[in-house]
């Protein structure tokens, strides 16, 4: 019995997703053989525990699949131990802090204003209701400040100390915050979750000789299903042999019930689809398209974060061009000419993560369509256009006066000929490139 409902949206999210070109750098177009263990049997499954150690009978298949993933993970990310099971990227750093840390211990993490993750001990996330949280920050120039990681890093001692963000625009210095992490003995975790498939493809330099345990989710730049993974590297094995054993405790019975065994097939795929010789050739794209897209916005005038892009995103910072709190009004026109953004804050925000000053846009899907310098030229092109049309609108003083007044920006962004002209050229040249 099909769910008309139901399916009539799958049928206009995918005409949204072919007819657009998607900008947010967390996101990406799974192949069709990642997107197939997802809907295989696998799904029927029950297999609490891990392979060859079930608390369920007919798990033999299971366990094959669960053994192929970790060994491709093992293989492509070289280490030594890796568990495959946790739900998505909470859920791994979750198991992150159950393993190292007791409950209010100190941790370390980039801030959420300034890029860092929620789960790295932003305020509202369980992980700083449980643990205690001592932020650090960007500098002016966007990069980490390493002089404050050090002084709050000698001063709070911290048990764990968290680095990779959701939004930062330039390379990783693993390197440097090891340093610091085995000067006052904590656990490093490099959380790769946006970089995991430049690492993977060789267009970001790698944390494993650095960290003690690097976690990451599958479906960013990894171009995987929505999941997670739990890496623990050599180092981490010297310092405490007993933490993978820990890590796996973590994740089930600590945290998790039965994994996703059709998620991990399809996990399986991804890590033997980043193994191959093509996908060196689009990561190295990933990065180049977003390099030049950086170069477009920036002769135009558009203030970006930092240097621009190093990596797969840049951030565009509106609050000198556009005024405090105007991230909502670029991604909302964005949308309607077809170029998928995120408002997102930027370092010292003056707003909030609710209406927060800037957009973030990235090229790990544009990429994956085959998009190139040529496409890149115009959806930057067509952003500084955008980013003219909306200049006359700010973002209202009272709270409760925001609903209508972006409301009726809307409205008046539906009947905006330049953004119905822009929204044609748009999805003229989005058609060019099937989705997979
Ligand atoms: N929500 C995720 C992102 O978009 O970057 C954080 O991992």
């Amino acid at each position: 019995m099909k769910d008309k409902k139901i399916y009539d949206l799958i049928r206009k999210e995918t005409k949204r997703q072919r007819e657009g070109i998607e900008l947010i750098p967390s996101e990406n177009y799974a192949s069709i053989h990642v997107r197939n263990p997802l809907s295989s049997p696998f799904v029927n499954k029950y297999s609490e525990g891990y392979p060859n150690a079930r608390y369920y009978g007919g798990n033999e298949f299971v366990d094959d699949v669960e053994i192929i993933a970790q060994e491709r993970a093992k293989k492509l990310f070289k280490v030594p131990f890796v568990n495959v099971q946790p739900y998505s990227g909470s859920p791994a750093n979750f198991a992150v802090y159950l393993a190292t840390c007791n409950p209010g211990d100190t941790i370390m993490g980039l801030n959420l204003p300034d890029g860092g993750h929620l789960t790295h001990g932003w305020k509202v996330s369980a992980t700083a209701l449980f643990y205690k949280s001592i932020p650090y920050h960007v500098d002016k120039t966007g990069h980490i400040d390493f002089d404050e990681v050090w002084k709050l890093a000698k001063k709070h001692k911290p048990k764990l100390m968290w680095t990779g963000a959701t939004a930062y625009v330039h390379i990783y210095d693993f390197k440097r915050f090891a340093e610091i992490a085995d000067a006052v003995g904590a656990y490093f975790a490099a959380d790769i979750a946006h970089v995991a498939g430049l690492i993977a493809g060789g267009a970001h330099p790698s944390p494993v000789p650095h960290a003690h345990i690097v976690t990451t989710t599958t479906h960013k730049t990894l171009r995987g299903p929505r999941g997670g993974m739990i890496m623990v590297t050599n180092k981490g094995l010297k310092k405490d042999p007993d933490l993978s054993k820990k890590i796996n405790k973590a994740i089930f019975p600590g945290l998790q019930g039965g994994p996703h065994d059709h998620q991990t097939a399809s996990i399986a795929v991804t890590l033997y689809e980043a193994a191959q010789p093509s996908f060196k050739i689009y990561s190295k794209k990933i990065v180049e398209n977003s390099k030049y897209l950086a170069s477009i916005l920036k002769k135009n005038g558009v203030d970006l974060v930092g240097v621009g892009s190093e990596n797969h995103m840049m951030l565009v910072d509106l609050t000198k061009t556009h005024g405090i709190g105007t991230g909502v009004f670029a991604e909302k026109a964005l949308d309607l000419v077809g170029l998928t953004v995120n408002k997102n804050t930027i370092p010292g925000e003056q707003s909030s993560p609710f209406y927060p000053s800037g957009i973030r846009l990235g090229t790990p899907a544009a990429t994956t369509r085959g998009m190139g310098k040529t496409e890149m030229k115009i959806a930057g092109e067509t952003i500084v256009e955008v980013l003219q049309i909306i200049l006359p609108y700010q973002l209202p003083k009272e709270q409760k006066e925001r609903g209508l007044y972006i409301k009726n920006f809307v409205k008046s962004m539906e009947k905006d000929p330049q953004i119905k002209t822009l929204r044609r050229q748009i999805k003229k040249v989005a058609m060019r490139f099937p989705i997979p």
